[in-house]
């Protein structure tokens, strides 16, 4: 707390202050932090806007016919309800669902990021509030982030976060690297996110660091922006999806001029040579030359082998984005730099090696911190049954039927009612049509949200939640040593509630009060959960102030463990004694036990899989759909920076000049984007800094149908997801696909529509 009464509070997007008086907020970054992010002033506009929910609505359809599917849903009235009534009807339904069909039958994955404090994260609330009360809910595994390689890496390199969270920092970047190869970049714009909040962002820094001592950057990707002015990067622009044969060709360059570190090979992989087979062309008559890969990157073959000449003898790091994988054979690019990584010898030293998703979010790259963080025990869960997160729509439309999943044959249950606080999947999800036709098929959907998403306007029962500012909480990430006191910094808005209050009432009538809340307010949870880092301390014999004293500093400073390299680093030192925990107890180049699953679309060893969906008559060119540089996804829209960012109020596009021209579109037009799922309209920013052919709209303008009532209307807003495609990476992993799709663009010459997205439902 300063003299000014601005109050310590955190998010996703950084630590800050912040102050409400008069009616008018007012945010400061955190002091500490090096390079703050903008996205903090989406909070001014944004916390007393319209588009905020004001009291409990109940759609007109579920109150007039109850509970069951219903086409009317997304296009519907809603009806406000004073809370006591809302929570009794509510309760009343949860209690149908488990009487007559079982936990079983409600779908509470509630995927999604909610906010940074640690007790009031939706996600665990709703959890917990499932379980204590129903005994359990159908869950969904991995993220739309890294739906493939949280899947994949745990065969052949190891656990997912030893990979990601504790493997090559910034600092031995900064430090010991010659040159980095990172492939979908490393932009600032996604560092500067970090669930559960950051106080310092270093990746800037830490780049312009390395550049000056020598280090070489080399972005390999269809954008030049995904790596800073810092890095003074070389950009090889290359075809969306096509990393692969790319990683395949500079392994096959290594090996064709025995540059490849043969010692490494020998002693720390499994099955190199059955790859190396397949890379020479020994299996399949076509060794993955340059030659053979510069027409599918669109890279000239000379470039290819020169890039693998330079890769030799130095200390390399090679970094592959999340958004590599966020696409069909999503597995296959993140398997084959790790191939690549291998050939190189780079593993586990200062430096060098494979950091995988290192700069996609805040928390790689860095330290953990040594003692425990906060977080809410979220019960036991009865059911067993789960699906892969990104695979909600086909469950809805077909329970009942089969489909491959790490090995195993796996049956959609039939789920009845679907409960969602804290996510949005009229963000994540893709081919939004086919999400609102799923979505009519159960009996109850259920939202808590603190605006008027999609998601909300598609439910039954729409519960306003707070908002982070207008409660008490704790910020905390195990990656950055501030944890936050998160002082309460407005009051609530209209009746909005927070999600434990809610689950506190449903809970009550449910008769699992006391299961859910423990007795306790949420003052006490905070002082209970914070008691576990308090221990830790103690145990450490670091100063372990009370809770008192910690809420009335604001924040206090975690010990960190040491930048010691992790398991791959241990490994590299002591192969026997630190064996990796996969099968081999090696870095696995051929997995035996990926083979034995049969999928032909993720075959033993890293494998160069064309994809279905290229760029063809009808959609001729690819549509990058990555993550918005002026919010978190969809989270506040509706504030003042990202707004900034928009044109005519539409999600802006990037357009190579030539693409613009052949379709006499220019710089600021609203252009269509279309193909045979969806059409979206979007402003245009022409720029040679995308590689032609390739158009890229981020995710995150909210979805905004022309015209509700009707099927596959034209969003007038520019989400990209009403263009994706809505199928799984592979069937080992079922992963999101959301990143790359093809479309068509044109001039939009009609009366442009309004936007209403952030207009509240009428009655
Ligand atoms: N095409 C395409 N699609 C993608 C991606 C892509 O690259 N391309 N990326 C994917 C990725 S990586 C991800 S992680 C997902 C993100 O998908 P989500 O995590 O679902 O997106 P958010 O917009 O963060 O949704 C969080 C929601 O929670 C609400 N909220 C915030 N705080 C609270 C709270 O305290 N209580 C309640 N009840 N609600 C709250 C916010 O208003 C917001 O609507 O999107 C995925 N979708
Ligand atoms: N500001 C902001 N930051 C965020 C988020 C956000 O919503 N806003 N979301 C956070 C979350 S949840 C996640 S999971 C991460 C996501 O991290 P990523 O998935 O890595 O992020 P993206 O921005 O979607 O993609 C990074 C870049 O990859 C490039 N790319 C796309 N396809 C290909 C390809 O086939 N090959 C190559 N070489 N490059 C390609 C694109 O040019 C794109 O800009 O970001 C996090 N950071
Ligand atoms: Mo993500």
């Amino acid at each position: 707390m300063n003299d000014l009464g601005f109050r310590p509070h955190s998010s996703h997007w950084g630590v800050f202050s912040a102050r409400y008086q008069n009616d008018v907020l007012e945010v400061l970054p955190h002091p500490g932090d090096p390079d703050p992010n903008g996205v903090i002033d989406n909070f001014p506009a944004a916390l007393r806007h319209r588009a905020r929910i004001a009291q409990p609505m109940v759609r007109r359809g579920w109150l007039e016919n109850g509970p069951g599917p219903d086409d009317r849903r997304g296009r519907d009235e809603y009806v406000p309800m004073a809370w006591d009534a809302v929570l009794d009807r509510l309760a009343e339904e949860l209690g149908r669902v488990r009487d007559d069909f079982g936990p079983g039958a409600v779908f509470g994955g509630s995927y999604g990021w909610s906010s940074a404090g640690r007790f009031h994260h939706a996600q665990s609330q709703v959890h917990r509030f499932l379980n204590t009360t129903l005994g359990g809910y159908v869950k969904s595994v991995n993220s739309y982030s890294s739906g493939a390689s949280s899947v994949l890496l745990p065969h052949i390199l190891g656990g997912y976060e030893q990979v990601t969270k504790r493997n090559v920092t910034w600092d031995q970047m900064a430090k010991h690297t010659d040159l980095v190869l990172a492939f979908g970049g490393m932009a600032l714009k996604n560092s500067m996110v970090a669930g559960g909040g950051i106080s310092q962002h270093v990746e800037r820094g830490s780049m312009d660091r390395a550049r000056q001592r020598g280090c070489a950057f080399i972005l390999v990707g269809p954008l030049r922006a995904d790596l800073p002015t810092e890095a003074g990067a070389e950009w090889l622009s290359t075809i969306p999806g096509t990393d692969t044969a790319l990683m395949l060709a500079l392994i096959h360059t290594l090996v064709a001029e025995n540059l490849h570190d043969q010692a490494f090979l020998a002693r720390y992989t499994e099955g190199w040579p059955v790859f190396e087979q397949y890379v020479m062309g020994e299996t399949d008559g076509q060794p993955k030359t340059a030659a053979w890969a510069a027409p599918i990157v669109g890279v000239p073959a000379a470039d290819i082998v020169a890039l693998a000449r330079r890769l030799h003898g130095k200390r390399v790091l090679v970094t592959v984005a999340h958004s590599l994988q966020r696409a069909e054979h999503g597995e296959q690019p993140v398997w084959a730099a790790a191939a690549l990584t291998a050939a190189l010898g780079q593993y586990g030293l200062p430096g060098g090696g494979y950091g995988y998703a290192l700069g996609a979010i805040g928390y790689y790259g860095r330290r953990n911190i040594a003692v425990p963080s906060p977080t809410l025990p979220q019960g036991r869960n009865g059911v067993t049954e789960f699906i892969p997160v990104a695979r909600i729509a086909d469950m809805l439309l077909n329970p009942g039927t089969t489909y491959r999943y790490n090995g195993q044959t796996k049956t959609y249950p039939q789920i009845k009612l679907v409960y969602w606080a804290g996510g949005n999947p009229f963000h994540h999800h893709q081919d939004l049509n086919r999400l609102r036709q799923a979505f009519r098929r159960v009996d109850t959907l259920v939202v808590h949200e603190l605006a008027w998403t999609a998601t909300a306007r598609h439910a039954d029962i729409v519960l306003p939640a707070t908002m982070t500012l207008e409660r008490s909480d704790i910020g905390a990430n195990g990656n950055d040593s501030l944890m936050v006191a998160m002082h309460p910094i407005a009051p609530p808005f209209g009746e909005a509630r927070d999600d434990y209050d809610i689950f506190a009432g449903l809970a009550h009538r449910l008769g699992a009060g006391e299961p859910f809340t423990e007795g306790r307010t949420t003052q006490q949870w905070l002082e209970h959960l914070y008691e576990r880092t308090r221990r830790g301390l103690e145990s450490l014999g670091r100063p372990a102030p009370s809770f008192q004293e910690f809420w009335d500093a604001g924040s206090l400073e975690l010990p960190m463990q040491d930048d010691d390299g992790g398991h791959i680093r241990a490994f590299r030192q002591d192969p026997d004694g630190s064996a990796l925990p996969t099968p081999s107890g090696k870095i696995e180049i051929y997995s035996a036990k990926i083979a034995g699953f049969g999928e032909p679309d993720c075959p033993g060893h890293p494998t160069w899989l064309p994809p279905v969906e290229i760029p063809r008559a009808a959609a001729p060119l690819h549509l990058i759909a990555n993550q918005p540089a002026t919010r978190l996804h969809s989270q506040l829209d509706f504030g003042g920076h990202s707004l900034a960012s928009k044109h005519r109020g539409r999600e802006v596009a990037c357009m190579h000049p030539a693409d613009a021209a052949a379709r006499g579109i220019a710089d600021g037009d609203i252009v269509r984007l279309f193909n045979q799922r969806g059409a979206c309209l979007a402003a245009v920013r022409i720029t040679d800094g995308i590689r032609a052919g390739v158009i890229q709209l981020p995710t995150g303008a909210w979805y905004d149908p022309a015209d509700p009532a009707e099927d596959n209307s034209l969003c007038v807003h520019g989400n990209p997801n009403v263009l994706t495609r809505d199928i799984g990476t592979s069937a080992l992993a079922q992963g999101c696909t959301g990143q790359i799709t093809t479309v068509e663009v044109e001039r939009f010459t009609g009366n442009l529509p309004p936007i209403q997205a952030y207009d509240p439902p009428g009655a």
